[in-house]
């Protein structure tokens, strides 16, 4: 692609930003930058990523570009498999189905930040190969229409994939009851990995089909969830004013494996993906649970923002406490699992006079090896040994649940990166109030968590199937109180 600098000098090839290195000009702001004022202009028109939904001529003319998109690049994969441009060779940046997961980032602290560059690379190859600079993805705001827009389920059209479901009506994991509590945790490594583990995994998971494995991105739907994951972090970010990390560690990690709208290959930082949603495309905002959609920054407020989001913010996962529940166990799919810590009470005793606004108590579950089909949620009860397939997730007990996808049982990309084992973080802060309120719980309480494993669809297509868990734990994290917020 063109590659455009822009320093003191004037025009270069690259313009390096403190602490995130050299990143492309063209991939922030579109073209050629000329004066201030046109790349005012430039950023102000840069393509707009739309909530995807029935009744909006917008949205229909950008689905119309999209299927000539998804057309053109199956088209050019048909030509040439190899073709980077082509939808076979995007799709296996992330993995096939046929060999495995391959660079994606899931269970890492890249979840965010690697997902947003693959997907502004994608999205310029739409826009080359439509001509269409304009076009931005449309995201699927599941947590505001849970079904699948209808233009994704018309076998004749090559949108359509098959799927096991097709809406996420009245599931948990998009739920206004999930999401705010994950929208309200300041800390940008937990709301990372909660809103993976929970929402992002469940729709993966629940809707299924190649879009439920290591080929997920071969299903045009993919993108458009991904998109509302992009959304979540963005809105996070920039509409509710939390701060992403300044780890430098973190800014500087680097990737060489995506291509350009020319099939030229890329080089793109986290750090640079900080400033995407800025200067390289914008939501249409919406509303996610209880935090509604809201006004574009006004132009004197969009400085402030990207200088807030330059800074970022001296974050990191800090644990102040630890208590191991599990170390390893294998459990069956069909029998809920009980993990319990032989902690003094004491300990707990600790954990439950946290004060919640200044502490958040995670179980932390983490799992050692999957099963193969991974078509079921996990959810997490505290101090309820009965708890079942059949207790409502409405019991007091329930902390919340999150599913699986993006590893698969051991089998190793040829990414270059490591696979982490899968592990999710479920925040049991509100349950212990509510038990504790109720005098279910008193400080010589021990603490215990319970997973019950609830199949997608009535059953499991493999029953027998073992979990092997790695590390059941509660760790105490301190509440992030952002001093820059207003
Ligand atoms: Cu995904």
């Amino acid at each position: 692609m063109e590659q455009l600098e822009f320093s003191s000098q004037g025009l270069n090839r690259r313009l390096f930003i403190k602490g995130m290195g050299w990143i492309t000009v063209g991939l922030l702001a579109g073209v050629a930058l000329g004066g201030c004022e046109s790349c005012i202009e430039q950023i102000r028109n840069r393509p707009i990523r739309r909530r995807l939904r029935s009744g909006s001529a917008e949205v229909d003319a950008v689905l119309e570009t999209y299927r000539e998109a998804i057309t053109l690049i199956k088209a050019l994969s048909a030509a040439d498999a190899a073709d980077p441009r082509g939808l076979v060779a995007q799709a296996a940046i992330h993995g096939t189905s046929g060999s495995g997961f391959n660079y994606c980032q899931h269970g890492t602290d890249h979840f965010f930040s690697w997902h947003r560059a693959y997907l502004v690379w994608f999205e310029r190859i739409c826009q080359k190969v439509t001509g269409d600079e304009s076009f931005g993805l449309p995201y699927w705001n599941w947590n505001q229409d849970p079904a699948i827009h209808p233009a994704f389920l018309d076998p004749a059209s090559v949108l359509y994939m098959p799927r096991n479901n097709t809406t996420m009506a009245g599931l948990y994991p998009v739920s206004d009851d999930a999401l705010n509590p994950i929208f309200s945790d300041t800390n940008f490594f937990t709301f990372s990995s909660q809103l993976e583990g929970t929402p992002h995994n469940s729709v993966h998971s629940f809707i299924g089909g190649s879009f439920g494995g290591a080929g997920s991105a071969m299903d045009p739907i993919f993108w458009m969830h991904h998109c509302m994951v992009d959304y979540c972090w963005t809105k996070w970010n920039l509409e509710l004013n939390n701060n992403n990390t300044n780890d430098s560690g973190w800014l500087n990690e680097n990737w060489t494996h995506f291509y350009d709208a020319d099939g030229n290959p890329t080089e793109t930082t986290a750090g640079a993906t900080t400033l995407m949603p800025l200067f390289s495309y914008q939501y249409e905002s919406s509303a996610i649970g209880n935090n509604p959609a809201t006004e574009e920054p006004a132009r004197s407020d969009f400085k402030k923002l990207e200088d807030r989001v330059r800074k970022g913010a001296d974050i990191k996962l800090d644990i102040k406490q630890r208590i191991p529940l599990a170390d390893t166990a294998m459990i069956g799919m069909r029998q809920p699992f009980t993990a319990r810590s032989s902690a003094k009470v004491s300990e707990f005793t600790r954990i439950l006079n946290i004060e919640k606004a200044s502490d958040t108590i995670f179980a932390s579950i983490g799992f050692a090896s999957l099963p193969p089909a991974s078509d079921f949620f996990v959810r997490v009860f505290v101090n309820y040994a009965a708890a079942d397939v059949n207790t409502p997730i409405g019991d007091p007990h329930f902390a919340g649940s999150f599913a699986f996808f993006g590893t698969d049982g051991g089998h190793q990309g040829h990414g270059d990166h490591d696979h982490h084992q899968p592990k999710f973080l479920v925040n049991i802060t509100p349950t212990i109030e509510r038990l504790r309120s109720r005098g279910e719980l008193q400080d010589s309480s021990e603490l215990t968590i319970h997973l019950v494993s609830v199949p997608n669809s009535g059953q499991f297509s493999n029953p027998d199937a073992v979990l092997r868990l790695n590390k059941v734990e509660l760790i105490v994290t301190p509440v992030i109180v952002n001093t820059q917020k207003n």
